[in-house]
C-alpha cells in the first residue's frame, strides 16, 4: 500500500505539478503569436499528433511516454473495467470504484483546448538551477497565481506570500509543523479537524510522529470538553469540505489553516474570495466542467434506504449567479437501521467501492463516494447506483452504459500553434549570453524577453558588466545546454495539454 502511495504521489508530482502548471499559466494568460515554417519543433509536433491520434476506442489513452509492444509500437493504457488492445472491450463484473478520485476527470477539458493548451518543450529548455534574478523559483508563475486568483476570485493575495510544494499534502504537513509550538519543554500542540475530516490530516499528523504537535480529533467534541479557549490548538478547516462538500468555518478560532482544494467555481458557488493567514490551493483540481457530476440527485431523490447530502444555492461571485454546488464528492448515508456498514452494502447489494464513513472520523452509516474519476468511471457509478435504488421496490432499472468517453478525433494541426511559438521564442537573440523562455521573462506588452546569464546584461543580454566577480562556488546544470541544443529536434518534446492527467501509469 505503501509502495502504491508513492507512486501516486510521484505521478502526483509529475503530471500535476510541472506539467500542469505550465498549461495552466498558458492556457489562462495565452500564448504567443505563432506564424512561419517549422524547422527542428516539427519532428516533435507531428511525433504528438500521431500518438493522440492512436485510437483506444475513447477507454484509454497512449502517450509518448507510454510502455511499448514487442515491436516497440505505443500500446493502450486502459481505464479501470476496460481491457483488450484497444480498450474496447468492458469487463461486466468489474465493480464501480469510486474510492478515490483521480485528476484523469479533467482530460475532456484539456482535449477541448488542444490548441491552446500543447506545449513544444526544447531539449535545453531550463537547464538551470535558477530562474532570471530570483534564484530557484519563478516570479513569473507566481505572478500568475495571483492573476489566477484574481480573476476567479477565490482568494486574496495581496500582501500574502506565495510558497509552493510537491502535491498539497507536503505543504499542509508543512503548515503542522510551522503552526506548533516549537519548544520542548512545552506541551505539543493539539491539531484539529471538525468531523467528517479528510483522513490525511490525521494519517500525517500521526506519521510524522513529532514532540511538537498531536493529532487530538474533532473541534466540537474538544470545544465541549475543554472550557478553555487559550489552548495551543491547530485547526484545518476544509472548504469545501472532503467528503460533504460543506463550506466549514472554524470552529475554535485559533491557529487555523484552510484548506481550499476544492474552492473552485466548478464545484462550489463562491461567494466571496478567501481571506485568512494561511490558504492552501491545489492545482491539480484547477480546471473542470461545471454541474455535470452530481446528476446522482435525482437517482437519490427516489430512495428511501440511501440518501445524499444536501446542497444550498450560494452567489456565486465567478459566474455573477446563484447556484448549486457540484461537489467532487457524495456522502452518501444508510437510512435503513440495521444497514449500519454502508461501504459493505453497497459493495454487496450495488458492486460499487467507496470509501467509509469512520476514515473521516463518522459512523460507517455513511460512505464517501468520489465523482471525480474518468467519464466512464462516472457512467459505471451512475448505472450501478440507478440499479441499486430501482431495486429497493423489486423492480430492475437500467440505464444504456452510453456513449460518452473522450475519443482521440483531434485535428490534426493543434500541435502547431505550440510548435510554431517554440521556435519563435527560441529565436529570440540574446547574444548567447541568456536565453529565453516560453515560461520566462515578458515586457510590458506580454513578448518573452531575455533572461541574462550572471555579468551579462542589457535588453538582448549584450552588454558585460567588468567588474563582475566569476562565481565558481557552485555548479548549474546550465553547462549542458549545447548539448541539447546541437539535437535540438531529437530532444525537442510536444506535450498535449491533456498528458498523463491520472494519478496512475498503465497497470500500476
Ligand atoms: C518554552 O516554553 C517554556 C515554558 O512554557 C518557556 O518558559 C520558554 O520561554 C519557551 N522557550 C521558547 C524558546 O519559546
Ligand atoms: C468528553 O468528556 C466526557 C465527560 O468527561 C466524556 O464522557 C467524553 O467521552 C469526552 N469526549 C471525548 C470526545 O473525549
Ligand atoms: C419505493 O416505494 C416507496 C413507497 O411507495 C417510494 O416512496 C419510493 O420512492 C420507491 N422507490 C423507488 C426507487 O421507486
Ligand atoms: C451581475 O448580474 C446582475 C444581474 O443580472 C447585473 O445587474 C450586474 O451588472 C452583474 N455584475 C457583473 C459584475 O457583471
Ligand atoms: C487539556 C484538556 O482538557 N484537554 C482535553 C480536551 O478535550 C479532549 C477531547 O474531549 C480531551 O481528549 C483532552 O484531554
Amino acid at each position: 500500500m505503501a509502495k502504491t502511495m508513492k507512486y501516486w504521489y510521484g505521478s502526483f508530482l509529475l503530471s500535476s505539478i510541472a506539467i500542469n502548471i505550465l498549461f495552466t499559466i498558458y492556457l489562462y494568460v495565452g500564448g504567443g503569436r505563432g506564424g512561419g515554417g517549422l524547422s527542428w519543433s516539427e519532428k516533435a509536433a507531428a511525433e504528438a499528433e500521431a500518438v493522440a491520434a492512436i485510437s483506444c476506442s475513447g477507454h484509454g489513452r497512449v502517450y509518448v511516454d507510454s510502455s511499448v509492444d514487442s515491436e516497440g509500437r505505443l500500446v493502450c493504457e486502459c481505464y479501470d473495467c476496460y481491457t483488450g488492445i484497444d480498450c474496447s472491450q468492458i469487463s461486466p463484473t468489474c465493480p464501480a470504484n469510486a474510492d478515490s478520485g483521480d485528476p484523469i476527470f479533467l482530460e475532456p477539458f484539456w482535449m477541448q483546448h488542444a490548441t491552446n493548451s500543447a506545449i513544444l518543450i526544447s531539449g535545453w529548455h531550463r537547464m538551470s538551477y535558477r530562474y532570471d534574478d530570483n534564484p530557484f523559483m519563478s516570479t513569473q508563475l507566481e505572478n500568475y497565481i495571483r492573476k489566477m486568483h484574481s480573476i476567479v476570485g477565490n482568494a486574496i493575495t495581496e500582501g500574502r506570500y506565495i510558497v509552493f510544494g510537491i502535491g498539497s499534502s507536503q505543504l499542509l504537513s508543512a503548515a503542522v509543523y510551522a503552526l506548533s509550538s516549537q519548544n520542548s519543554s512545552s506541551l505539543p500542540s493539539n491539531v484539529l479537524a471538525s468531523v467528517p475530516f479528510y483522513p490525511m490530516y490525521k494519517t500525517q499528523t500521526v506519521f510524522f510522529n513529532s514532540e511538537n504537535f498531536q493529532f487530538e480529533g474533532d473541534t466540537n467534541a474538544w470545544q465541549s470538553n475543554n472550557s478553555t479557549n487559550n489552548l495551543d490548538v491547530v485547526e484545518f478547516v476544509t472548504s469545501p469540505n472532503n467528503p460533504d462538500g460543506e463550506l466549514k468555518k472554524s470552529v475554535l478560532g485559533g491557529k487555523t489553516i484552510y484548506d481550499h482544494a476544492y474552492y473552485w467555481p466548478h464545484f462550489t458557488p463562491i461567494p466571496a474570495p478567501s481571506d485568512h493567514d494561511l490558504m492552501v490551493f491545489t492545482l491539480s483540481k484547477l480546471t473542470g466542467h461545471a454541474g455535470v457530476r452530481f446528476g446522482l440527485t435525482s437517482i437519490f431523490s427516489k430512495s428511501t434506504r440511501f440518501s445524499i447530502q444536501k446542497r444550498h444555492p450560494l452567489h456565486c461571485n465567478f459566474f455573477n449567479e446563484t447556484r448549486l454546488p457540484s461537489p467532487a464528492y457524495a456522502w452518501v448515508k444508510c437510512e435503513r437501521e440495521e444497514e449500519e456498514d454502508c461501504t459493505a452494502v453497497l459493495l454487496d447489494a450495488g458492486n460499487i467501492i467507496g470509501r467509509p464513513g469512520s476514515w473521516f472520523g463518522a459512523k460507517d452509516r455513511y460512505v464517501r463516494l468520489s465523482l471525480i474519476k474518468s467519464q466512464d468511471d462516472f457512467e459505471l457509478l451512475m448505472q450501478r447506483l440507478t440499479e441499486l435504488v430501482s431495486l429497493e421496490n423489486g423492480t430492475i432499472d437500467t440505464i444504456g452504459s452510453g456513449g460518452g468517453g473522450g475519443g482521440g478525433e483531434c485535428a490534426l494541426s493543434w500541435s502547431e500553434k505550440a510548435a510554431s511559438e517554440a521556435e519563435a521564442v527560441a529565436a529570440i537573440s540574446c547574444s548567447g549570453h541568456g536565453r529565453a523562455y516560453l515560461d520566462g521573462s515578458i515586457d510590458s506588452e506580454g513578448r518573452p524577453i531575455c533572461e541574462c546569464y550572471a555579468c551579462y546584461t542589457g535588453i538582448d543580454c549584450s552588454q558585460m558588466s567588468s567588474s563582475c566577480a566569476a562565481d565558481a562556488n557552485s555548479g548549474d546544470p546550465i553547462f549542458l545546454e549545447p548539448f541539447w541544443m546541437q539535437h535540438a529536434a531529437n530532444s525537442a518534446v510536444l506535450i498535449p495539454g491533456w498528458h498523463r492527467m491520472g494519478y496512475r501509469y498503465g497497470d500500476l
